[in-house]
């Protein structure tokens, strides 16, 4: 068993509704790949790469699963589909329904065709270490030499003061991501 960290995004509708609706139903989705062990806050974000579209809603859950890195990015890739996701059509880093990026499984370093590991990105966006520094501060990204926290700080800066802004959802707690506060204080009482 490992730890896969699955970064979500999305700032266009979905057959489940606006882009924290279909965040919200797709962690329920992603219970299939193993078990949820933690999952962020939900983020309103800047969108980064091509700036003339909506703003993005992103996360970050960890998940433990047996499964192989190929295998998860299958499912990723099914889940993404079933929420509208199009691959063939639209514009690189334009509008989405639903991205779900493997960010690192364990401590696998791939470097194949369509499967990075760690994600190459990772280090460069707040979109992402935001979330992930929410549930995971100290892991080291081995291909950075650095901890989510000691990258994050690097990239924050006045410019990006509003970039990533935590967003209040009741609809996020209530659902998946919920269960697992509720799981975690019961362990807690339980001590
Ligand atoms: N995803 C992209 C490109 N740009 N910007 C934000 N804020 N959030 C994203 O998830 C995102 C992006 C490509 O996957
Ligand atoms: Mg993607
Ligand atoms: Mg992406």
């Amino acid at each position: 068993m490992q730890i896969a960290y699955i970064g979500m995004g999305g700032n266009i509708p979905s057959t489940a509704g606006p882009a924290e609706a279909t965040l919200v139903a797709a962690v329920q989705r992603l219970g299939s790949l193993g078990r949820i062990v933690a999952a962020s806050s939900l983020y309103s974000t800047e969108p980064v790469g091509y700036a003339d579209q909506p703003r993005f809603v992103n996360a970050v859950v960890a998940i433990e699963t047996g499964l192989s890195a190929r295998q998860v990015l299958e499912s990723l890739l099914c889940i993404e589909r079933a929420f509208g996701r199009d691959r063939s059509a639209g514009i690189k880093d334009g509008p989405r329904t639903l991205d779900l990026d493997l960010l690192l499984l364990g401590d696998e370093v791939v470097h194949e065709s369509g499967l990075e590991l760690p994600h190459p990105r990772i280090a460069e966006r707040a979109f992402v270490l935001a979330p992930l520094a929410e549930i995971a501060p100290d892991l080291v990204i081995v291909t950075q030499g650095k901890s989510v926290k000691e990258l994050l700080q690097r990239l924050t800066s006045d410019k990006t003061r509003n970039a990533v802004l935590p967003l209040h959802s009741d609809q996020w707690r209530a659902g998946g991501s919920g269960d697992i506060g509720a799981r975690a204080d019961a362990r807690h009482a339980d001590d």
